[in-house]
């Protein structure tokens, strides 16, 4: 049995109602509601400056809190480039973060009484007394290497402070591995630069935007949505590709209805046909590019009719859209998609979309991709980090082009073996919840088990909290200081995140964890300043503006400094690749030994009686991390099964009916999911919303509702070039009896 047994954990005299919040607070950012409660209730409370951390956007918004400290509503700021003025769903029910009453309340340590493990509650003292304790014995027996990191969010870059200064680099996060590293790996190869978040695409100027199985709407990145929803208002052509009819495909002219795992087919067609029938940018090509010809001979034989064997998409409608395109050129957008760990060959994917996009010169065009500027935050001054023996790049050093930490990778560091060059002893994890983000559960688990040590630090008791042998809670991002917001955007521009409340219960802010830790291993030194309030009031007024001005503002907009958004006629433009050139041909890759030209290789597909498991986002919902609070529950509290009526008469379907799911390695699914028959699936697949099925009883309201999509991605494609772990090529079995009748679970 498990020496790391997981703790559900127990209940410990949570005390207190729910408190709901109404449908006022969830819906409408610059409604008729936003509107009348700016105008005539918004100065009966305190109003805050924070940013948003339901999901990465970071939307800049205004938390509104009455005299009890509790938080009314909160609202888009108007001068934020990220949202303009207006909150997605989720954002308005970030009210539900910091209501949750199943939070994590007071710092838990593993125990073991009569036999059985269980956490009993500590003083903060105790706890961070234990975790330095543990920092030192590693440090001193392993190196402090041996202590890993895996972190997402505001809370990690505290921590990562931390590890760098304590000596460890060994630092991973999910949004890498498991989400965008393919297309930042593909995109960079292409044309020198990452593509980043928020994407720089131009939406709102597009005359054609093509999502590949990007579900924009669904995923509700929200100036995306705002500027697809202008797009289409605006006549734009949308082209979705995708098995799935999408809300996005909803919106478009073009609905083509993709066979999974073909999609690099699909694009070299287009190429073919833009070639072929002289659509390219010739002048784009010449001055921009190189390897052009390379690329002609390459397509030469991809023919649509080639295509149509292997993507069911007919030639006729693949021409046809390829001329959409070329029409629109160059104010075309091949969306470069964001969560593209699919099928092992994803860097290889997302050169094809930036192939495509330089066909069609869009990369520096209006109504293509902008040139991105973000302005850079002074480091607070501290000593020079140690430079540890080995970290991150080491333990993924068999992916040549991988340029974050990869979790996996990691994680199988913490297995012992004789050839492992780079042993995990301890873990801490903050703000990510491995075990429903990271694939393959088996081998999460083997390496959780054989850890001396894991510390979670999360705001609710998620299920990576129960494998844990301290757990922290931290507070909301409603309750806390955090760093500067400055991403890159059209102009550059910076928010800040101030305290609108105090912390409930016994939570404290992440920096505030890191500091406590830090100074009790002898770190102080990096650690200078009693209030993370100091760091960026310092960080402020090297900026040029103050906290003051901050707090009254919220954001605050900067000229551009780095030229012109897009590319200027006659003038000369260097990119950051090793030609300086956009390469459609790419010596990098063909000198690592891969392919240096997009290539299609035939994945797996499901046997006789699976299908094959799709997963997305709702518009409610982010990840995992939404499923318990109780705005965003209150309107969607489980996932559904997607179902094709064909497969449904074949075996004997009804919308509403629970059924279990049974993968390719016989894993079978904890819990059932209600089925939703619709044409709107393949026959070949089936679909449901990420981050649902949670098996912690202490999430009252999300426990056991819906099937957790990860429980079921045993087999996992890894990309040789970057280390993404492909998703997609899981296949399931429908079980309508229950297969655990008469077991215990
Ligand atoms: P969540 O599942 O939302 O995202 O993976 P994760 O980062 O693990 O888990 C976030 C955790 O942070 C939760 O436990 C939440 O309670 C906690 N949390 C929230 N706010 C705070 C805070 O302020 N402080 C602290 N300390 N904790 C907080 C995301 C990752 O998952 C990504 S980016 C992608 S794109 C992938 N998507 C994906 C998928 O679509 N399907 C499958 N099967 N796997 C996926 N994995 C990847
Ligand atoms: Fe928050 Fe929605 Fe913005 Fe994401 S898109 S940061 S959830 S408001």
């Amino acid at each position: 049995t498990s020496r790391r047994k997981f703790i559900k954990i127990s209940a410990l005299g949570f005390g207190g109602l729910a408190t709901a919040s109404s449908a006022f607070q969830l819906f409408g950012s610059n409604s008729y509601l936003d509107a009348a409660f700016k105008q005539n209730i918004s100065n009966k409370f305190k109003k805050s400056a924070t940013y948003c951390e339901v999901c990465f956007w970071k939307c800049a918004a205004w938390a509104f809190s009455n005299e009890e400290g509790k938080i009314k509503k909160i609202i888009g700021n108007n001068e934020d480039p990220h949202c303009y003025g207006r909150l997605c769903p989720r954002g308005t029910g970030g009210v539900g973060m910091y209501s949750d009453e199943d939070r994590l309340k007071t710092p838990l340590i593993r125990t073991t009484i009569n036999g059985e493990e269980t956490f009993r509650e500590a003083s903060w003292e105790e706890a961070l007394d234990l975790i330095a304790s543990k920092f030192k014995h590693i440090k001193d027996t392993y190196g402090a290497e041996s202590f890993a990191l895996l972190k997402h969010g505001s809370p990690g870059s505290h921590l990562e402070h931390l590890f760098k200064a304590y000596g460890s680099d060994t630092i991973a996060e999910p949004a890498y591995a498991q989400c965008r590293g393919p297309r930042e790996a593909g995109f960079s190869l292409t044309f020198g630069s990452w593509v980043g978040s928020p994407e720089p695409t131009d939406i709102r100027d597009t005359k054609c935007l093509v999502l590949i199985g990007s579900h924009i709407g669904e995923n509700m990145h929200n100036t995306q949505v705002q500027e697809m929803s202008d797009a289409i208002d605006n006549n734009a052509t949308i082209i979705t590709v995708d098995p799935r009819f999408s809300t996005a495909a909803s919106k478009s002219q073009h609905w083509l209805a993709i066979k999974p795992a073909t999609d690099i087919a699909l694009m070299l067609a287009w190429m073919h046909v833009i070639i072929e029938e002289d659509l390219y940018d010739k002048e784009y090509i010449k001055k921009y590019t190189s390897g052009f010809n390379e690329l002609k001979d390459h397509v030469l034989n991809f023919t649509p009719e080639w295509a149509y064997g292997i993507t069911t998409i007919k030639p006729e409608e693949i021409r046809k859209t390829a001329r959409a395109m070329a029409h629109a050129a160059p104010a075309v957008i091949i969306h470069p998609g964001r969560h593209v760990t699919w099928y092992g060959d994803d860097t290889q994917r997302a050169r094809a979309m930036a192939i495509l996009n330089t066909l069609l010169g869009s990369w520096g065009r209006r109504g293509g991709f902008y040139f991105k500027e973000k302005i850079s935050v002074p480091k607070f001054p501290h000593p020079e980090y140690p430079h540890p023996k080995w970290g991150w790049k080491d333990i993924g050093e068999k992916f040549p082009l991988a340029q974050m930490g990869i979790t996996t990778e990691v994680m199988k560091c913490a297995i012992p073996s004789e050839n492992n060059k780079y042993p995990v002893k301890a873990l801490m994890v903050a703000g990510t919840n491995i075990t429903k983000s990271i694939p393959n559960k088996k081998l999460l688990e083997e390496a959780i088990d054989n850890l001396e040590f894991m510390v979670v630090m999360d705001t609710m008791p998620m299920d990576v909290t129960g494998y844990a042998d301290v757990v922290l809670p931290e507070c909301t991002y409603l309750e806390r200081y955090d760093g500067i917001r400055s991403s890159p955007n059209r102009e550059p521009s910076i928010a800040v995140r101030i305290p609108a409340v105090k912390p409930k219960y016994d939570s404290k802010p992440g920096w505030w964890v890191a500091k406590q830790i830090g100074e009790r291993l002898g770190l102080s030194s990096y650690f200078n300043y009693n209030d993370f309030e100091e760091v960026i009031k310092w960080q402020l007024t090297k900026m040029g503006t103050s906290l003051d001005e901050m707090k009254k503002i919220g954001v605050k907009n900067f000229p551009r400094k780095s030229g012109p958004l897009y590319l200027v006629e006659g003038k000369k433009h260097e990119f950051n690749t090793q030609s300086g050139k956009i390469e459609l041909y790419s010596k990098e890759l063909r000198d690592l030994g891969f392919d240096p030209l997009p290539v299609f290789t035939k994945h797996p597909e499901p046997p006789q009686g699976f299908y094959r498991l799709n997963y997305g986002r709702s518009p409610m919902h982010t990840f995992s991390r939404t499923a318990n609070n109780p705005n965003l529950n209150d309107l969607k509290s489980e996932n559904n099964l997607w179902v094709n009526p064909k497969v449904a008469r074949i075996i004997g379907l009804k919308t509403g009916q629970s059924v279990w799911l049974r993968n390719q390695d016989k894993i079978t699914s904890t819990f059932s999911i209600k089925v939703r028959v619709t044409e709107r699936i393949r026959w070949d697949s089936v679909y449901m919303v990420h981050g649902f099925g949670h098996d912690n009883k202490k999430l009252t309201r999300a426990f056991g509702k819906g099937i957790n999509d990860t429980q079921m991605i045993s087999n996992v494609a890894v990309d040789p070039i970057m280390g993404g772990t492909g998703m997609r090529g899981n296949f399931v079995e429908i079980l309508t009896e229950d297969p655990h009748k008469n077991i215990k679970i």
